[in-house]
């Protein structure tokens, strides 16, 4: 007699365009108590809408079909359900396969001809992960307060997705000279479960590993290429400044530094960095200029002036967004374009959409500007539209 499960009848999804390997599929995991649903035999619109209509507890799927294969079928799936377990068969594995099965989630990887006890194994593991990532969902949506856990998955999905970063760069523009005047640089990974930066900075940040990300970053942003005459504009962390490579004269960064713009978030916990003046110093007199950036995004109001005296001033996207319309909105900015005015301080305006708030930032004699309107950011290097 096999083993009873835990879970009795949990309902199995079984996907593979053979009939025979949905059969032989079919008759393993009944043996073992399963009941199971098929796919595969009407082709991929069948398969689609037996996936998205649910009521299945796990997919094991065939990874070689015509159509929708079974990477097809775990993307569906994360869209349906992100802690859907997905089992992946194949009778020819391929590291590219496996990587991508990796970087989907895939629960995991078979090698056909399957054996019954570590199908068996895998499906009871699943289930029970699933079980549990629901019951922290729930917790979480009842208790409000609980905290994400790091998933156990993640230190390697921090792995792949530090492996897989790459910069994009956004223009910055002058409206008078309708020249480009910088590009900033933005973090981007290809590994989707941290592709985008905050999460990205959140998982190195639990793991301790922001200073390789900052360095990862610093590295990568520099390119060659970078055009004539513009600027590179760069985000640093509070915690960079605590990075003794930063302040290294022969460092590639500190090469072109008289080219680079260094942005330091009004969010960040500058008050926790000692002698930060001093820092800031060391980082000016290395040729680099000083950036504030996310002016207005609400955090420690304008203290930072004086703590940094910076170069330049970037007001935060939530200020510039509907500033035709806000008269609230229009009396900070322009507070902050004048007190910028006297100081000698360049300010940038930044998440420009549309002209209204382009006009809105010009007469108020904001004339560095970066927005989608101008353009998105991309590869090295977009040219904006005026
Ligand atoms: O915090 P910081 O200002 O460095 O962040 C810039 C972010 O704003 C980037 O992620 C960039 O993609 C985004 N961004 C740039 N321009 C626009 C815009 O016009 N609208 C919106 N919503 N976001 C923008
Ligand atoms: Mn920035």
């Amino acid at each position: 007699m096999s083993t009873p499960i835990t879970d009795s009848r949990a309902r199995v999804l079984v996907i593979d365009d053979e009939p025979l390997m949905r059969k032989l599929l079919t008759r393993l995991l009944q043996r073992r108590g399963y009941d199971v649903l098929t796919a595969g035999e009407g082709g991929p619109p069948e398969t689609r809408e037996k996936i998205v209509q649910g009521g299945y507890d796990i997919i094991i799927t065939d990874l070689h079909m015509p159509r929708l294969d079974g990477l097809g079928v775990l993307k569906l799936a994360r869209e349906v359900d992100s802690d859907m377990p997905v089992i992946l068969v194949t009778a020819a594995p391929s590291t590219q396969t496996a990587i991508d099965a990796v970087n989907l989630r895939a629960t995991a990887y078979l090698t056909k001809p399957i054996e019954g006890a570590s199908l068996d194994t895998e499906v009871q593991s699943a289930l029970a992960l699933s079980r549990l990532s629901r019951v922290r969902k729930e917790a979480h949506s009842l208790l409000g307060k609980t905290k994400e856990k790091p998933k156990s998955v993640e230190l390697d999905d921090l792995d792949l997705a530090l492996a897989k970063l790459h910069m994009v760069y956004q223009p910055i523009v002058t409206w008078r000279g309708r020249k480009v005047h910088g590009y900033e640089a933005l973090v981007r990974s290809q590994h989707p479960p941290l592709a985008r930066p905050d999460a990205l900075f959140a998982a190195a940040e639990r793991h301790g590993r922001s200073e390789e990300l900052s360095r990862a970053i610093r590295r990568h942003a520099i390119v060659p290429t970078l055009p004539d005459g513009t600027l590179l504009f760069l985000n640093l962390h509070a915690d960079d400044l605590l990075d003794e490579t930063l302040f290294e004269p022969e460092s590639p960064l500190a090469q072109m530094a008289e080219r680079v713009v260094l942005e330091i978030t009004e969010r960040a916990q500058l008050e926790q960095v000692s002698k930060i003046g001093r820092r800031i110093e060391a980082l000016r007199s290395l040729g680099f200029c000083i950036a504030v950036d996310d002016i207005g995004a609400g955090y420690s109001g304008l203290s930072s002036f004086a703590l940094l005296k910076p170069d330049i001033v970037k007001l935060d996207l939530s200020l510039v967004r509907d500033l035709h319309l806000d008269p609230v909105k229009q009396r900070l900015a322009r507070m902050v374009i004048q007190l910028c005015n006297d100081l000698g301080i360049d300010v940038v305006g930044e998440g420009v959409e549309n002209a209204e708030e382009r006009d809105a930032l010009l007469s108020l004699g904001c004339d560095l500007l970066q927005g989608y309107f101008f353009g998105r950011p991309g590869d090295p290097f977009p040219t904006p539209t005026f």
